[in-house]
């Protein structure tokens, strides 16, 4: 095993370094105080620039300089006071910690599959608590707070006390299919009346915190949230230490201190172990995190030592404390976390004389019960105190714990804890006595839930807090005033088509949001997203139209200022522009597609992105938006793998349109013609806005420009519902026949073929617009449900309906991987042929790329003959 001091090129150790000439130093140091003493702070952070400026000219290498010393943050002297009960928040806290640790062992006695956390609540349980008892302010203008996913247990133990779940619903923790149980994370979906955000994906809860914050402000800077009424109102998101790892935590830190967000208060849980070992076992997380966020132009607070520890702090003289702080590695902390007091003293204490004379007055007890800051409510008081103050930044709290606090040495520190379920007698007795829980032989045996009596002092405090804070949390409600969705008339110019110019969808779409943008009720809640493709799509005449929001306006002179569409950026601007990171956009879109429950303000956002830059891109986003209940449209444009033709391979998209059919409360839709996009979008608005459906719309739109036709009379069902019968044969009935279908551009060449096996080969050929393979499987499959459940009824789907009575055999083709087609085959009534773009996209001419994939007019064609030949 390497020694500490051999690791000299570590990032840890260049923060700490070994000085060479201490005497040499103190004098510097002494110079220092002296000065600060006579001339004051700004004088020497004064002469510090002069130093660090003069450095730079000599080629010194500067330190980090977004570390500092690993100590609390808050000093002592600026500690306020603990406003609550101590004694009672303890207790209280002990209940919970048990009911968690109970649901979670009850659950796998009775099926050992079940699977559940102990230890990752029993690392956070004070950090919830104190957020409870003393800031989470509930109610409509609450706070929003985005829970660690797998310590919902805490959550659950604690809406219990609050009488808001009841014992049969902790005993049903994870067994949710007969509709009483608890989900495992939060998931709106499962639990729409009690969770507001699905964080059960590492990274997601992070990034959706973030940008929901600068949703608030947005709201506000635009007045649709009364600033008065919200003003205070925070976030908080809760993370593990090992969740930063995912990209998507740190992916929006520096757009959430651009834009100041003080109403952003991020927790994360340092228990220094994530599931399969120590976050950085060779370093230290939380250095390392608050050079991040330091770096990033956050407000960072560490809570790293309990109130036992200032003591020894206000002792340390010489700086060996901390000195033996900065060389200890987490992977260290952990064995000290794992081990008891007397291995501490051996271990951490007695390297140093100095240090063992530290702590010779405390017994090996006192040294057990030195807590960490995570797991002391009055630092974790002074740390939220000081974060909910700050302002012109967002602020991470760096709370350091001990992942399975109090589950000794069953799990406290253990490298397995993570996913310890299961704990004996002996270890449920002896978390007893360390919380100093009531529970007789017998509770424990049967690890029953605790529930004081309601007129327990414990109760009437628990009570008396959340009365104070405007109610319990969490609560989602859905409660919100419909908005009025234009109807189509209103669209009567779009779905007149282009009388004869070449148009694409993409610009039948951007006509139709410029003219959504000016409706007087609908407008202002429109919520125009892009990530820095406006210009790809032909929207930037909508910078000027709605300006883009910026929280400080436009501080400079846009260089196209003296143009009419120019660049115009504003405090009231309504489009989100959030530049290259669709992660960002879509977490963007999450707030605004949920803002009817978070806010009680529905909002319609568009993310318009490339298509194959979403699903295949941030699909567990969006996957995450379902979960949350998001109502909004999502825009693939530049849509399809043919079509987008010059960009290749890892541009081109012909798999989206199945991913989406994976997801149920997306309705996704390729339509070709502008008439058929404009039926789509207002059907959408009319369930999402008035109906108030919990779905969400995907939709693709194509760069290509042809002429758009007007809506065909009596489609608008068909269009709705997935296909329609766009042409029919006007060859006599005795001709052969043949039933092509096609969706997205590729429509295009359907009818195109169609027109050569009439022309050329007789062939009397209908024509099916498709505008949704994914909603027609979704009605085949409902409609088989059905009948199986009404034996000797017979319902016909939409596309046993619609085929009924014409002869194939089929041909359908998409611009899209053949299993996009195939989703409807089952109820195909023959013959049936998919055509579609499987392999990799790559660069040609789009008449090249279709011939090459085979769903050119040709291809169709020859697939249409070559199937009536193998019918004979
Ligand atoms: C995207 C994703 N990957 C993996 C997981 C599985 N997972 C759940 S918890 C966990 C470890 C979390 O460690 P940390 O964030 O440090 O939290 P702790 O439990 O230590 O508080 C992992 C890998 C997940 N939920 N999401």
């Amino acid at each position: 095993m390497k020694k500490f001091s051999d690791l000299g090129s570590s990032a840890f150790w260049r923060v700490n370094p070994k000085d060479p000439d201490p005497l040499e130093t103190s004098e510097w140091l002494d110079a220092f105080d002296a000065l600060v003493a006579a001339e004051g702070r700004e004088r020497a952070t004064y002469l510090l620039r002069r130093l660090l400026e003069h450095a730079r000219k000599r080629r010194v290498q500067l330190p980090p300089v977004m570390n500092t010393p690993y100590q609390n943050t808050v000093a002592l002297a600026q500690q306020r006071q603990f406003p609550g009960n101590l004694e009672i928040e303890q207790r209280l806290s002990a209940i919970v910690r048990w009911n968690a640790l109970a649901m979670v062992v009850r659950a796998n006695r009775a099926f050992p599959e079940l699977g559940g956390h102990i230890a990752s609540y029993a690392s956070t349980a004070d950090l919830f608590e104190v957020g409870f008892n003393h800031f989470f302010r509930a109610g409509r203008a609450g706070d929003l707070v985005y829970f660690q996913p797998h310590s919902a247990t805490g959550v659950y133990a604690r809406a219990f006390l609050e009488g808001r779940l009841d014992e049969e619903q902790l005993a049903h923790y994870r067994r949710e299919t007969d509709g009483r149980g608890l989900s495992s994370y939060p998931h709106p979906r499962l639990m729409p009346d009690f969770w507001q955000f699905p964080t059960g994906s590492m990274g997601l809860g992070p990034i959706q915190a973030i940008y929901q914050a600068r949703f608030m402000k947005y709201l506000a800077d635009r007045g649709i949230l009364d600033r008065d009424a919200h003003r205070g109102r925070k976030v908080w998101a809760f993370a593990g230490d090992g969740e930063m790892d995912e990209p998507e935590s740190l992916a929006g830190l520096s757009m959430a201190a651009r834009e100041g967000l003080d109403n952003l208060v991020f927790v994360v849980n340092c228990n220094l172990q994530r599931l399969d070992g120590p976050v950085r076992g060779n370093g230290s997380i939380i250095q390392e995190l608050e050079g991040l966020f330091g770096g990033a132009g956050w407000n960072v607070v560490k809570l790293l030592w309990g109130s036992d520890w200032d003591s020894l702090f206000a002792r340390d003289d010489d700086g060996v404390l901390l000195q033996r702080l900065h060389e200890t590695v987490d992977g260290e902390f952990q064995t000290y976390a794992a081990t008891d007091g007397r291995f501490n003293r051996e271990h951490f204490f007695n390297k140093y004389p100095e240090l063992q004379a530290l702590i010779a007055n405390m017994s090996d007890d006192d040294i057990d019960r030195l807590r960490r800051g995570g797991h002391d409510p009055v630092k974790i008081h002074a740390a939220y105190d000081a974060a909910v103050r700050h302002r012109g930044q967002p602020t991470v709290i760096l709370a350091q714990t001990k992942k399975g606090y109090g589950m000794g040495h069953w799990g406290q520190g253990k490298m397995t804890t993570h996913q310890q379920k299961k704990l004996d007698t002996e270890a449920l007795a002896a978390f007893r006595d360390r919380f100093a829980l009531a529970l007789s032989d017998d509770d424990l045996e049967e690890v029953r839930f605790v529930k004081p009596a309601a007129e327990s002092p414990e109760m009437k405090y628990l009570h008396a807090r959340r009365q104070a804070l405007g109610g319990y949390l969490p609560v989602r409600s859905s409660a919100a005033p419909p908005l009025p969705a234009p109807p189509l008339a209103a669209f009567a110019r779009l779905l007149d088509g282009s009388q004869g110019r070449e148009q694409s969808t993409t610009m039948v779409f951007v006509n139709l949001l410029a003219q959504l943008l000016k409706e007087p009720t609908l407008g202002p809640r429109i919520v125009p997203i892009v990530a820095d493709e406006a210009r790809t799509f032909g929207m930037q005449s909508l910078f000027r139209q709605v300006g883009i929001y910026s929280a400080v306006g436009q501080l400079y002179e846009p260089e196209d200022h003296d143009e009419l569409l120019y660049y115009k950026e504003a405090n009231d601007g309504q489009i989100l522009e959030e530049g290259i990171t669709e992660a960002g956009a879509m977490s963007s879109w999450i707030a605004a597609a949920t803002s009817y429950s978070a806010h009680a303000v529905p909002m319609l956002p568009f993310y318009a992105f490339y298509s194959m830059f979403g699903f295949q891109r941030v699909g567990d986003l969006i996957w995450a938006a379902a979960d949350a209940r998001a109502r909004g449209f999502l825009i693939g444009a530049t849509a399809g793998r043919t079509t987008l033709a010059g960009e290749g391979l890892q541009h081109q998209d012909g798999s989206s349109h199945l991913v989406a059919s994976t997801i149920q409360s997306c309705v996704a839709y390729d339509p070709c013609f502008g008439c058929e996009l404009v039926v789509i979008l207002q059907d959408g608005m009319r369930r999402m806005l008035e109906a108030q459906e919990d779905v969400f719309y995907y939709v693709t739109v194509m760069n290509e420009n042809y002429a758009q036709p007007p809506l065909p009379a009596g489609s608008g069902e068909g269009i709705r519902r997935g296909m329609y019968l766009l042409r029919a044969s006007a060859l006599p009935a005795e001709q052969p026949r043949v039933q092509l279908a096609g969706s997205g551009t590729i429509l295009r060449e359907v009818l195109a073929a169609a027109d050569l096996l009439e022309q050329e080969h007789g062939v009397a050929a209908d024509v099916w617009s498709v505008t949704s393979f994914t909603e027609l499987r979704r009605d085949g499959l409902e409609c088989e449900r059905w009948n199986r459940d009404h034996p000797g009824a017979a319902r016909a789907c939409w596309v046993e309906q619609c085929f009924d009575g014409r002869p194939g055999p089929y041909i359908a083709a998409s611009d899209y991987v053949c299993a996009v087609a195939d989703l409807i085959r089952t109820w195909v009534p023959g013959r049936y042929v998919t055509l579609g773009t499987d392999g990799y996209g790559r660069s040609d001419t789009r008449a090249n790329l279709r011939a090459h994939f085979g769903v050119d007019r040709a291809h169709i064609c020859a697939a249409a003959l070559a199937a009536m030949g193998e019918e004979g």
